[in-house]
């Protein structure tokens, strides 16, 4: 089956080339019977002017890719889209000013055919306070358009090209300061088809790397604003899938089924970082490296260039999360560089003995979620925090901070980290609790009777409001006696002169 069909689409390829040669070709459009090919033409692909009635492209948001082009001859495709400079979170409790292709970090994903003819619609929103253009790496030509499409806020340009070349392309902003643009999240991609389409498959996901720079550290909580000294020494405060921290995970994870096959168009945006794309626990089948024409088969790891992008392709085969990292691993661990593919169905045991992998790899970070803390975050700005609203944000906080040593329950852990759960220490003095948080703490400990002895490190990418927050959570969890802990109360207790860390029982 698959040798009969790569041997017609070699064929049909061999057709095409015979004829352009002997000048016949004008017009002709590569239309091949079966959808389901080996790799297309690596030639650039001029099938003649465009041909029925121009058709609008659909765009999508990411994780989502539209639908394939299912289209037998060259058209006049219009694409439209609009820069939107927004605020959105990047991580628990942490927001930036993004500023987009589409109202998304990366931009709306871009689908045409090899051969069309693109009429280019760039606006830029009046709300907007910079100009922006666009260079889309699918355009042959000066500037990939960058230079036709500069805009102003509240202005549109328009700019056409034919897309030669099939493969996928990373599109970006490139206004001065350049740098600053793409570290704001202004990249995308464009897929341009093979005349024949891309072989069916069950899933298509759009999946894109960038590195942020915000002046505060790591999940150091409220607003961020850009960091031009990191950015410059290429030093990264997050390094992420599709721009947000918790952006696929969770709820917002990716899915499929079991024995089913998914294609990831991964690209990278940069703006300084080359990626080592992983998927762990699974190995691509099929890898279209530097978004090319050939490809690479049984890949561990994939290395996608800054402005480049791969076509990465694998059959699922075992149910369970599978992790999409930056192997080059702090960043996964550290920056935020994860996401997760749930892979949903019967277990097989020839393949795969069982047991999941978040657990072991993630602790909470599978189920990052932002909304609670967003929430306590806008409610205190504005007055109204409830002590509900408190405790709701406290939970999320609590799950990506505190559970990977005291345990989601707040059991701890026996003779290593001591309970939070009924804890008589945490209830005799909430001074103390504090302090614990905002300094860590280190030496003999006596709770509930049980003598610790360890370190626990201070929780110093927290702001006032998360401590309130997180303790409060844990003030009225697990039978502990209740209460509520202010920003103010912790606030205060940092202004207060530091006790000697330690010995404290
Ligand atoms: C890296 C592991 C780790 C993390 C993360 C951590 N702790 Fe601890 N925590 C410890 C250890 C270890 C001790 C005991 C230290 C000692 O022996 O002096 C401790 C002690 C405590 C205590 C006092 C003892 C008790 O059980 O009441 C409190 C309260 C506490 N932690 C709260 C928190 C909160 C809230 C967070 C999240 C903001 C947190 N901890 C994060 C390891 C950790
Ligand atoms: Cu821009």
């Amino acid at each position: 089956m698959k040798t009969k069909l790569g041997y017609s689409a070699a064929r049909s390829r061999v057709v095409e080339w015979a004829l352009r040669t002997a000048g016949l070709v004008a017009g002709l459009a590569v239309a091949s019977a079966a959808p389901a090919a080996a790799p297309a033409a690596s030639a650039s692909g001029d099938f003649g002017p465009p041909r029925g009635a121009p058709i609008h492209a659909v765009l999508t948001s990411p994780p989502n890719v539209p639908p394939p082009v299912a289209r037998n001859y060259p058209a006049k495709v219009i694409v439209e889209l609009e820069v939107v400079e927004k605020e959105m979170p990047i991580s628990e409790g942490v927001s930036y000013t993004f500023w987009t292709f589409g109202g998304t970090v990366p931009g709306s994903f871009i689908r045409v055919r090899q051969g069309d003819t693109v009429e280019f619609h760039l606006k830029n929103n009046p709300a907007n306070k910079m100009p922006h253009n666009i260079d889309l790496h699918g355009v042959t030509g000066p500037g990939g358009g960058a230079a036709s499409s500069f805009t102003a806020p509240g202005h549109e340009s328009q700019f056409t090209f034919k897309a030669l070349n099939e493969g996928i392309y990373v599109y970006h902003c490139a206004t001065a300061p350049v740098g600053m643009h793409v570290a704001n999240g202004m990249y995308g991609l464009i897929l341009v088809e093979p005349p024949q389409g891309l072989p069916k498959v069950d899933h298509e996901y759009y999946v894109m790397q960038g590195d942020f720079y915000t002046t505060g550290r790591y999940r150091l909580k409220g607003h961020q604003p850009f960091d031009m000294e990191k950015a410059i020494d290429e030093k990264p405060t997050y390094v992420l899938f599709n721009g947000s921290e918790g952006a696929l995970t969770g709820d917002h994870a990716l899915k499929a089924k079991v024995n089913e096959t998914v294609r990831l168009f991964v690209g990278n945006g940069g703006p300084n970082l080359v990626s080592s794309f992983h998927v762990i626990g699974a190995i691509f089948d099929k890898v279209r490296f530097e978004g090319g024409t050939n490809f690479q088969t049984n890949v561990q790891t994939t290395l996608i260039p800054s402005g480049g992008a791969a076509i990465a392709e694998f059959r699922t085969r075992v149910p369970g999360s599978y992790v999409l990292v930056d192997h080059s691993i702090f960043r996964a661990f550290n920056k935020g560089a994860l996401a997760i593919l749930k892979v949903d169905g019967a277990e097989n045991k020839a393949i795969y003995s069982g047991k999941e992998i978040d657990s072991v790899y993630l602790g909470d970070r599978a189920g990052a979620n932002l909304n609670a803390v967003t929430k306590a975050t806008d409610a205190l700005a504005a007055g109204k925090l409830t002590l509900e609203d408190q405790v709701h944000a406290g939970r999320e906080l609590f799950a990506g901070t505190c559970s990977v040593c005291h345990q989601a329950d707040g059991a701890g852990l026996a003779g290593v980290f001591p309970p939070l759960a009924k804890s008589d220490y945490l209830a005799a003095d909430l001074k103390r609790a504090i302090d614990t948080v905002l300094h860590g703490r280190s030496g003999q400990v006596v709770v509930n009777g049980v003598e610790y002895n360890s370190v626990m490190p201070p929780m110093t990418q927290l702001n006032d409001d998360a401590v309130a927050n997180i303790l409060t959570y844990v003030l009225n969890s697990w039978g502990n006696p209740g209460g509520r802990i202010g920003a103010d109360d912790v606030k205060a207790r940092r202004a207060a002169p530091t006790a000697a860390a330690g010995g404290g029982h």
